[in-house]
């Protein structure tokens, strides 16, 4: 993009209304608001963090705010530039089921194996915690992670090998709405 970010070119605009399903002018609108909050055009872990911490004043979001930013980074450079914001905006936003859950997925696939394990889970099961805090009133059996985790695990790991596949994610999903109200609180973030 060059070090001149206050516009779009026509050729960026084509490719990320390709790339997205925003139109023009949304695009346009969002870039704008974006470059109002990352006048460099590129977000930084720490300014995403600051994002979180405006929606969860009451909770602790640095952690969960960490594993978002690494499925937000296409690139893994360090920085959330404009199209991957606008892409992880689209899937979130207006995405299928299909891709909210495929999106799910590399969330809690933090090594990106294509396997959830128990532990990997628990760390973004955790971090949702650490964010919510207190304000959110839990069932008894699932008032802490583990007991979340082994809940998720006992409904989705089909074949009880310790590990969640895409396609054990993805059937489990529509039997607990629980996951799909996970997939809700970013549609809300952003
Ligand atoms: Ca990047
Ligand atoms: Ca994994
Ligand atoms: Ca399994």
């Amino acid at each position: 993009m060059g070090k001149t970010h206050s516009k779009l070119s026509s050729e960026v605009l084509t490719e990320l209304q390709s790339s997205t399903k925003f139109e023009r002018k949304e695009i346009q609108q969002w870039h704008k608001g974006f470059l109002k909050d990352c006048p460099s055009g590129e977000l930084n872990r720490t300014d995403f963090k600051g994002i979180y911490k405006q929606f969860f004043p009451f909770g602790d979001p640095s952690r969960f705010a960490d594993y978002i930013f690494e499925v937000f980074d296409r690139n893994h450079n360090g920085t959330i530039d404009f199209a991957e914001f606008l892409q992880a905006l689209s899937i979130t936003s207006r995405g299928t089921s299909e891709e909210k859950l495929k999106w799910a997925f590399e969330l809690y696939d933090i090594n990106g194996d294509g396997h959830i394990t128990k532990d990997e889970m628990l760390k973004i099961v955790d971090a949702i915690y650490r964010m919510v805090g207190s304000m959110v009133q839990l069932p008894e059996d699932e008032d802490t992670p583990e007991k979340r985790v082994d809940k998720i695990f006992h409904l989705m790991d089909k074949n009880s090998d310790g590990r969640i596949d895409m396609a054990e994610f993805k059937e489990g999903s529509h039997r607990d709405p629980l996951i799909m109200q996970a997939l809700n609180l970013y549609d809300g973030l952003i």
